[in-house]
């Protein structure tokens, strides 16, 4: 751990789920790209990662979001998403909490940015009521159809699709309790056993890449929603937004089915009654997916790192 003793954030929280943007206090990653710089933040400055969004100074479900000088020329900035147990390539939810702490700083108004992600760049628009909307990296499903048996559940059939994030799509198995906030503990159990019966069957994204996020869709509750769900992030955490990659990847899944023509909007809900209204453009043969959603700044703070207290580093396995 670099010596950091003091750490400038903005908390945000988009449809229930949280977002901390580090502005300040962290050292700024080397390379060239938004890849190789987040390359250089696993290797160099995780033990700051645990810093920022383990306990006692935060929590398994915040999302951070490092602010960087943009890589490409039409950027505003470059942001490196991570979380309790490493780091995400796109974050949907996360990059509306950055636009509207960038307008909290003062450092846009209403219209049009790109920002540069690991993964791509994408564009935001702001709305001077403070709605976003974002049109995120092309999206695909890898592999259509896959079937797993997972002890105790049974046959569950879904896809494997890229939103910026890996993604296993599946409806709710009908022994799995309903979409509910009262089941979110089960809930929970029953999305790692597909995440583990994925990786012990070898299917991965592209390149090798662990499908770590396992999203479960069932009927809406909320009026004019088109569906709700249930989203497991990397680790134990689950989203309390609609999830922007993973609505993403849906609406990616549903066009290749022929079940969503472009521009048609899709209403996903998500686990705490919350949001995101989304859409695709076919574009030079891809499919590239829009998000619209809100964020609101519950918190400017200083973080404290005291060199004398022991759990500076966040509380992990050591
Ligand atoms: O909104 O894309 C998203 C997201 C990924 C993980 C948590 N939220």
């Amino acid at each position: 751990m670099p010596e950091i003793r003091t750490m400038e954030i903005v908390d945000s929280h988009t449809e229930g789920e949280p977002t901390r943007v580090v502005i300040d206090g962290w050292p700024q990653p080397a390379g060239d790209t938004m890849s190789a710089r987040r390359e250089t933040l696993r290797r160099d400055f995780d033990a700051v990662r645990a810093a920022v969004v383990l306990e006692p100074r935060g929590h398994d479900a915040i999302v951070g979001a490092l602010l960087t000088p943009p890589v490409s020329d039409d950027a505003v900035a470059g942001v490196i998403f991570f979380n309790d147990v490493g780091y995400l390539g796109m974050c949907g939810h996360g990059l509306i909490g950055v636009v509207r702490t960038l307008e909290h700083l003062g450092r846009i108004g209403p219209g049009s940015v790109r920002i540069d992600t690991p993964v791509g760049t994408v564009r935001a628009d702001l709305a001077p009521d403070g709605t976003v909307s974002l049109e995120n990296v092309p999206s695909y499903v890898l592999h259509d159809g896959v079937t797993l048996n997972i002890p105790g559940l049974g046959t569950v059939r879904g896809d494997v699709a890229w939103g910026g994030n890996w993604f296993f799509l599946t409806e709710r198995p009908p022994s799995a309790p309903p979409l509910a906030l009262s089941e979110v503990r089960e809930l929970t159990r029953i999305a790692m056993a597909i995440r583990d019966a994925l990786a012990a069957a070898g299917i991965t994204g592209a390149d090798g890449a662990p499908v770590d996020h396992v999203e479960l869709f069932g009927p809406p509750r909320r009026a004019g929603a088109d569906s709700r769900n249930f989203v497991l992030c990397p680790g134990a955490a689950y989203d309390r937004s609609p999830c922007g990659t993973g609505t993403s990847a849906k609406m990616a899944a549903l066009h290749a089915h022929g079940q969503l023509r472009a521009g048609r909007r899709w209403r996903q809900e998500s686990i705490t009654g919350s949001l995101f209204t989304g859409w695709v453009d076919e574009r030079d043969g891809t499919i590239v997916p829009h998000i619209e959603g809100r964020a609101f700044v519950t918190a400017r703070a200083t973080l404290q790192f005291d060199p004398r207290d022991p759990f500076r580093f966040g509380i992990a396995e050591p």
